[in-house]
């Protein structure tokens, strides 16, 4: 049987990159998935300068997340998100854990639905323990629950030390 949606479903994104001209990265991204479509940009943060976490020694982040307004499956918005990273000719294969990378997209969550694959677990695992990921997403959507708490719940939580926001991103309008 194929798979039928029952609608539209609003999916949180996390960006984040330390290589080039991430901002630049960011939007082209969002710009892609946009032009989808199957999906529609709902709402961008602000962007954020981060301190590397996993592996410290590595340049700050910037990191901003979205809201994706989706009639894909969630391995499909996974599938498209990584087709966008390679079209922005971000090379996996050599890439370390947590390492420096161009561009990042993680699927953050995918409505109010709990998915575990072997390719994407949802809401992502490490999203509660990453001021990185719960500031900006925080801004657009405080209202998400995770693990019985709300994003704004968890971001008033954590450490936030050496973040800091920079602003609206100028390309975006929804
Ligand atoms: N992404 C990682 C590893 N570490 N640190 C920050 N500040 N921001 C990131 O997006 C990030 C990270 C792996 O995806
Ligand atoms: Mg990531
Ligand atoms: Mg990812």
């Amino acid at each position: 049987m194929s798979r039928v949606l029952e609608g539209p479903v609003t999916a949180a994104l996390g960006l984040g990159g330390n290589i080039g001209d991430v901002a630049a990265a960011m939007r082209a991204v969002l710009a892609m998935l946009d032009a989808r479509n199957d999906t529609d940009v709902a709402a961008v943060s602000s962007l954020y300068r981060t301190p590397p976490w996993g592996l410290t020694d590595q340049p700050d982040f910037l990191n901003c997340a979205a809201l994706v307004k989706t009639q894909l499956p969630a391995d499909e918005l996974l599938a498209a998100c990584l087709d966008v990273e390679k079209a922005l000719k971000r090379d996996r294969s050599g890439a370390t854990r947590w390492g420096p990378r161009p561009i990042d997209i993680d699927v953050l969550t995918y409505g109010d639905q709990t998915i575990r694959t072997d390719a994407l677990v949802v809401p992502h695992p490490r999203m509660t323990d990453r001021g990185f990921v719960l500031l900006p997403l925080g801004e657009i959507a405080p209202h998400i629950v995770v693990d019985g708490k709300t994003i704004e719940d968890w971001a008033a939580a954590i450490d936030a030390t050496g973040i800091e926001r920079i602003g609206e991103p100028d390309w975006w309008r929804s």
